[in-house]
């Protein structure tokens, strides 16, 4: 058994969790923020099979899609001075970032 963990951008959400309901996955959604950006992303937590990960990997791989996205020049003024952002940046958010972690059990009571 593997956990998944997938975090993917809102955009993806929808899309994914159909695939993954069309493809017999099961899964669970948190919401969740990037620590860089700090906009809402979507994590989703995908126990399995070993030998469905492959498939899986498939699954997400189809439904999201990187994107550019810019991040506007962020004043420090009022604000936090670590997020201070002199000049608009352009950045490549991924399609999806996974993790697969072995797991030890799996149960449901
Ligand atoms: P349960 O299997 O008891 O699952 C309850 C909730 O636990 C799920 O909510 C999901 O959030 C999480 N969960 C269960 N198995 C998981 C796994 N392998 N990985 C990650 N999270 C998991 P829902 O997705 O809303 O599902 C509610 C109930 O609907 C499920 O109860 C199950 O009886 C049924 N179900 C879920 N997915 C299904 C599917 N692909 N095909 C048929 N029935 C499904
Ligand atoms: P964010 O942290 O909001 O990052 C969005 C995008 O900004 C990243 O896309 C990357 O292109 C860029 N970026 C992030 N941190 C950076 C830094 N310190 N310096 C320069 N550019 C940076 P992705 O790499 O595709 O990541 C998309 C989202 O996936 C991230 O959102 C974060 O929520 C998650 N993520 C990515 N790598 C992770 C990791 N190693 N551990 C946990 N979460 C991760």
């Amino acid at each position: 058994m593997k956990l998944i963990m997938a975090v993917v951008q809102d955009k993806d959400s929808n899309r994914l969790s159909t695939a993954l309901v069309e493809s017999n996955f099961k899964a669970t959604k948190l919401a969740s923020t990037g620590g860089f950006l700090r906009s809402g992303n979507t994590t989703f937590i995908i126990g399995t099979e070993d030998h469905r990960v492959n498939k899986l990997l498939d699954v997400i791989k189809e439904n999201c899609e990187s994107r550019d996205q810019m991040i506007a020049p962020i004043s420090p003024m009022g604000g936090n001075a670590d997020s201070y952002v002199p000049h608009p940046v352009e950045v490549e958010v991924g399609g999806a970032t996974v993790f697969v972690l072995s797991i030890d059990q799996f149960n449901q009571f």
